[in-house]
């Protein structure tokens, strides 16, 4: 069997509990691929982590390689082929006595742990590492990462595939379709509120999923909000952020990375901006994706971008300008 070494940060959160058994299954990876797992925590809860490591060890999967646990991101990202970033700090917690809840207090606090994690990828990971960002607010998080790490082969995503996979699943509910004829879901720019799914480029059978549904007004006013607010949606109902779906988005997204693209689809994951559709350069953006034969990803060119999309995009371009600006400071 070949071997990969998987590194993971927030190890005992509740996405990691059902990430990672998909990740040493073989149903990532392949089932010829033995995985090196580490697992990564704060030191106040790192401990835990041997309970999680018992469960993987008695799931008995062929493709489980050795299972380690650390709070030393340095130890944990050591020559790893893949670094899937999930921990960061939440909304709303009290730090030094303040309750966290601006955005801004939220980019710099996660900022400065992902410039120590970005910093220890870029030295110790493998030159051609992948690495994707989970943890909140993913594209900047990817972004400070990035910039910390200063390798150049290495590749950074931000997850956008939960949002794709949410717009998907409402307009197969709408056209009253089977979700596998959903093709070039597309989710332009932030994973936030200020994301764009894009309707109009995204093909039922081959044809615009927005001239099947012919419902401008559903499209434009119900759809957007519904899929941009899904997340709050499953916190309000579940009590609790969505968990099970962001593991099958993450793993969703590590086999479009690693496998090529079928003919005449995309997938979605924010990655930086070359410029592409007048994106500013260097910015973690939602784009149209495709994996080529020889496994590099590439931002789809030539799609088109119709008014109401380029307000959209514009949105959520100001955004994650003013992410930028708010963590200036961090990324040099
Ligand atoms: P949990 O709070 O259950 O788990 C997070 C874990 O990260 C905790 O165990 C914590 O100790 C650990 N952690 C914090 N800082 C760390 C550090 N510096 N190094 C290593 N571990 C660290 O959150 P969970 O529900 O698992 O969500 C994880 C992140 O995913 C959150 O930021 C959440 O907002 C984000 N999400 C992102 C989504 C996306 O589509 N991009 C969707 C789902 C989710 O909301």
């Amino acid at each position: 069997m070949k071997e990969i070494n998987v590194a993971v940060t927030g190890g005992a959160g509740q996405i990691a509990y059902s990430l990672l058994p998909r990740l040493v299954s073989g149903e990532t990876f392949g089932s010829d691929t033995k995985v090196n797992l580490r697992l990564i925590e704060i030191p106040q809860v790192v401990d835990k982590l041997q309970g999680t490591i018992m469960e993987l060890i008695d799931c008995g999967f062929e493709q489980t390689g050795e299972l380690t646990a650390t709070s030393d991101i340095r130890e944990g990202v050591k020559d790893a082929d893949w670094v899937l970033l999930v921990g960061s700090i939440p909304r709303g917690i009290v730090i030094d006595g303040k309750k966290i809840e601006e955005r801004s207090d939220l980019l710099k606090i996660n900022g400065g742990i992902f410039t120590d994690q970005g910093a220890a990828i870029g030295d110790l990971s493998k030159p051609d590492a992948k690495i994707l960002v989970v943890g909140n607010p993913a594209n900047t998080n990817a972004l400070i990462g990035m910039n910390s790490a200063n390798n150049a082969g290495q590749q950074w995503f931000a997850m956008t595939a939960l949002d794709a996979n949410r717009a998907k699943a409402q307009l197969a509910e709408k056209a009253k379709v089977e979700i596998s004829s959903l093709k070039n879901m597309i989710i332009w720019g932030n994973h936030s509120p200020t994301m764009y799914p894009d309707p109009y480029n995204a093909t039922i059978d081959g044809t615009s999923a927005a001239e099947v549904i012919n419902d401008i007004n559903w499209l434009e006013d119900d759809y957007l909000p519904l899929v941009q607010q899904r997340g709050k949606a499953v916190i309000d109902a579940r009590g609790a952020s969505s968990a099970a779906s962001a593991a099958n988005a993450a793993i969703d997204t590590v086999k479009s990375v690693i496998n090529p693209t079928q003919e005449g689809d995309c997938f979605s994951a924010a990655v930086v901006s070359d410029g592409s559709y007048g994106v500013p350069e260097g910015l973690i953006f939602g784009f149209p994706l495709r994996t080529n034969q020889s496994g590099e990803v590439e931002i789809v060119q030539g799609i088109e971008i119709n008014d109401f999309a380029k307000s959209k995009i514009q949105i959520t371009t100001e955004e994650l300008e003013s992410e930028r600006e708010a963590v200036a400071d961090l990324i040099s």
